[in-house]
Parts: structure tokens; sequence; C-alpha cells
């Protein structure tokens, strides 16, 4: 059993958090991690205040384990769903992709665990003084929106910088880098792109597909010119909007382009202009399994590797 501050804070049997993944993190996936004894995290990110909250209603009518719920700060609906989340007295929030200080204080006032995403040490200082529980430092490995570090060199930088507990993210697929972020002074993961093909993911049949299919070499990263890199799968779609990125197109003719797209990769498994986010360790992902499967795989393998370390010294 690995046990750490987090497992202990947050009262869940395994340090593993899903990752709130925009338009596949729903009730079906986060509760059946949540169930796993992992963290299930409810994507914010693509609804309203009452469509998150008939969300979190589905998630505790088939799990009463804690869960978390992803506010991508970005999000057009942010206002409302950081009020809902409150209402909702959901246990844990995780943010992403900006600065959560202007709704931090609601929240810990309310008894919400507080676990900004951050994408460098500045940032994991700057919510740890302002209370944060805990960070999830991410990797440039990631899928979706990604900063300018990468896991191996940024978690050990957090983890020195910072007394909460960190949480590795970014290039985690199974336990051998569970066990090498444990190694780096984290004391949970976060896992995105293994649980895309999740069983309990109700993503498109033709996501699932590339993602298996994809090699060490499937993803890209587009969208720096304008301070948004995101890295998705190398697909028509990538391609293209790579291209116009490097022909000059404009800010907002690339938001035209993009417009959409997330939601036509994962709903309708469009080939042609679906966003098709993924991590770098989508070439080790071969199978479907189920969030349990996966959960105790990862942290099973994880044990013996950290148990069988000593072996390694003479
Ligand atoms: O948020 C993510 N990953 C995401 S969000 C998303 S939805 C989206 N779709 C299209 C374009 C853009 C977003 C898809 N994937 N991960 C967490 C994360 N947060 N990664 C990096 C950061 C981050 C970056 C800068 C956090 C804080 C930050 O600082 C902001 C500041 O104000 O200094």
């Amino acid at each position: 059993m690995i046990k750490s501050r987090i497992t202990e804070i947050l009262g869940i049997k395994y340090p593993v958090f899903q990752g709130g993944m925009a338009w596949v993190a729903d009730a079906s996936l986060a509760s059946a991690v949540s169930e796993a004894g992992g963290l299930g995290i409810i994507a914010g990110m693509n609804s309203n205040g009452e469509q998150l909250r008939a969300e979190i209603k589905k998630l505790r009518e088939k799990t009463d384990k804690p869960f978390g719920v992803n506010i991508m700060l970005m999000s057009p609906f942010v206002e409302e769903v950081a009020r809902v989340v409150v209402e909702e007295h959901v246990p844990v929030i995780t943010t992403g992709a900006g600065n959560p200080l202007a709704y931090m204080k609601t929240w810990l006032a309310a008894g919400i665990k507080v676990i900004p995403v951050v994408a460098s040490v500045a940032f994991a200082q700057m919510v740890a003084k302002r209370g944060a529980t805990a960070v999830v430092a991410e990797g440039g490995e990631s899928g979706g929106h990604i900063g300018d570090a990468n896991t191996m060199p940024l978690v050990p930088q957090v983890a020195d910088a910072v007394s909460i507990p960190v949480i590795a993210a970014g290039g985690i697929g199974d336990g051998r880098g569970m066990a090498a972020a444990f190694m780096l002074g984290a004391e949970g993961v976060q896992i995105g792109t293994r649980f895309l093909v999740a069983k309990e993911c109700t993503i498109h049949e033709n996501y699932k597909q590339k993602v298996l299919k994809a090699s060490d070499t499937g993803t890209m990263v587009s969208g720096r010119t304008f301070g948004q890199p995101v890295r998705a799968l190398k697909t028509p779609f990538a391609r293209e909007y790579a291209r116009l990125e490097a022909a000059g197109a404009t800010e907002d003719e690339l938001n035209r382009f993009g417009t959409g797209a997330l939601r036509k990769a994962v709903k309708e498994g469009d080939e042609e202009g679906g966003s098709f986010l993924c991590g770098e360790i989508a070439g080790m992902v071969r199978k479907e399994q189920t969030c349990k499967e996966i959960i105790e795989e990862i942290t099973s393998q994880a044990e013996e590797l950290l148990k069988g370390a000593a072996s390694l010294v003479i």
C-alpha cells in the first residue's frame, strides 16, 4: 500500500487523481475512479452551472467516496461553476489554465480542499501562500493546455519550494512513472491519457482507437504563438492548425478554426475537424481496462518497484 499525506488529507485509498479532462471527465469516469479508490474529477470546463450540478448529482448516485471538480479558469462559465461547487459541497477542487486566487478564499472558507494545477515554481509558491491544500505540478508531456516546463525538472523543484503535498502530472501512465514521481518528491500522481481508454470513459470509439494506436511520437504541440500551447494527437486537424499558425494566421482566425474542435473529437470522433487532446505517454497505452484495473495495476507495479529499489544499491 502506498500512503502519503494526500491519501490521509483526502481520505482516499490510492494517491491517484484522474485528470479533469475537458468534455471527457464526466460522472461516469469520475465515479468509477473514486469508487476504485482514487480521486475522480469531473471537468467543469464544458458545463455551465446547472449542467455541472447535474453531473455532480449523477456521480453521487454512483459513489459516496471523495471526488473533485476541475475548474478551468478560462471557461466562459467560470463564475457560475465556482459558485455551484460551494453550493454542492464538493470536497475537492482542482483548477487549471490560469490563476485561481480570486476564488480561493471563498472555497477554502467553505471547507473545500483546493488543489491548483501549476506549471511553475513561482505559481506553486503563490498558491501555497494563499492556503492551497496541495498542488498538481503538471509538465508539458501532458495532453491539453500545457506550460513551459517538463515533468522531470518541474516536480522536484516544486517539491523543494513548497511544504504542501505535490502531485505529479504529465507523462505518467504506469507504475514505473508513478514510482519515478515519488522519487522526485511527489506524494501522488495525476493521470489523464490512460483513463481516456478506460471502459467507463464515454468518449467516442474513434478517440479511444486513436489513443490505442498512437506511437511514442504520436502527439504534437500547437498554439504557442498566442500563448496557448496545446498537446494533441497528430491528426489532420492538429497539422492544419499548426500550418495556419506557421503561415501567420491571426489569433481570431485560429480561434475560429479551433472552435468546437474538442467537442467534435470527444462526442463525434470527427477525424478531420476534431482536436484529440492526448499526452505523450499514449504510445504506452495499449488496452482498454476498467478504472479499477488501471489503478490497481499502476499502484501495485509502483509498490513493487519502490520496494525493490534498495536492491539497486550495493
Ligand atoms: O488546464 C489544463 N489543461 C487543459 S485545459 C483545456 S481546455 C482548453 N482548450 C483549448 C485551449 C485551451 C484550453 C485543455 N487542457 N492543465 C492545467 C494547466 N494549468 N496546465 C498549465 C496550467 C497553467 C498555466 C499557467 C496554470 C497556471 C498558469 O499561470 C497562469 C498565470 O496567471 O500566471
